[in-house]
């Protein structure tokens, strides 16, 4: 029997995490290509909810949920947006019933949960995406686009690399700006320096980004915390900067989104799990291996994970 050539990406695409950048990607992308898959055990049959977009009056958006049984044979393309923390299982537990040509892309923070994917799915093309769109969920349920930026996605392996150009065409549809990116591993871990050195600091102090810069806690431990980093990077050989360019990139972002919640603060306040494993804890652990300094980034992991359980 002949092989079913692999459907064209963009018309029956699963969204697995329904979350802010979850939400937003289903808002955008074009109408009745996107279903949500929901946690075990929800009954709901569509996920509606209001989107407020950058400008504009705010819509109604009415998205299927997959039932639990769904054939989801003729998937083409799976957007991750689960947390970090939930991203291996989560994805397990689907894996099963996806044809092994589906392509996975991963919107996790952090790194070190992409690696476990990788394993676990070796046969899907396995692509990354590296987000800095702004958005959040009030308590009415509304979905608000807070800020636009740019999307990169690149491929983790050989299979990615092949569908790159029609996963970005399709992304390109929801009017967000996304570009593939060749180099994807040095832009997650650009993204890890600035989540390790603003994310720590916003939980612990309980205060907007900005507010962490003039902050004696701060102060004392950024250029520590730079200096580990920048080790740990000329160490896996990627394109690192010294610890003060380091140290001036996380300040520069930090200014530019002052007023923001980040997402590990709000993630202690709304009493979630955060990702804190992922970013500082992925440093440290890997500096440890290597045996690197890691105190700083060490210290900060230890005391959000105590802040979780307060
Ligand atoms: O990405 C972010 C986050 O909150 O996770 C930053 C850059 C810190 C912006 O808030």
């Amino acid at each position: 029997m002949a092989n079913r050539p692999p459907p064209l990406i963009g018309t029956h695409c699963l969204i697995l995490g329904a979350g802010s950048v979850g939400r937003l990607w289903g808002a955008l992308l074009p109408d009745q290509t996107v279903t949500l898959v929901p946690r075990a055990g929800r009954q709901e049959t569509r996920c509606r909810y209001r989107f407020q977009p950058l400008s504009g009056p705010a819509r109604s958006v009415d998205l299927p949920w997959a039932s639990a049984v769904a054939d989801l044979s003729d998937t083409d393309l799976v957007l991750v947006t689960t947390k970090a923390q939930d991203t291996p299982d989560a994805i397990t537990s689907l894996l099963t019933r996806l044809p092994r040509s589906v392509p996975l892309v991963l919107f996790q923070n952090g790194l070190g949960s992409q690696q476990t994917v990788l394993e676990r799915a070796p046969e899907h093309p396995i692509l990354a995406a590296s987000t800095a769109e702004g958005a959040h969920r009030t308590e009415t349920d509304t979905l608000v686009h807070a800020g636009a930026g740019d999307t990169w996605v690149g491929a983790l392996n050989e299979a990615g690399r092949g569908v790159l150009p029609e996963v970005v065409t399709y992304l390109q549809a929801s009017g967000l700006d996304t570009h593939p990116e060749t180099n994807i591993e040095a832009r997650l871990w650009q993204k890890l320096v600035i989540n390790a050195g603003i994310n720590p600091f916003t939980a612990i102090l309980d205060c907007p980004n900005g507010d962490i810069l003039d902050h004696r806690f701060f102060r004392q431990r950024i250029d520590g915390l730079c200096n580990e980093l920048a080790a740990l990077m000329r160490h896996e050989g990627l394109p690192t900067g010294t610890a003060g360019e380091l140290r001036h990139r996380i300040e520069t972002v930090a200014r530019a989104t002052a007023r923001n919640t980040s997402s590990m603060r709000a993630d202690i306040r709304n009493h979630r799990q955060t990702e804190i494993d992922f970013i500082n804890g992925f440093v440290a652990r890997r500096c440890e291996a290597l045996n690197l300094a890691a105190r700083v980034n060490r210290e900060l992991t230890n005391r959000v994970k105590r802040l979780g359980k307060l």
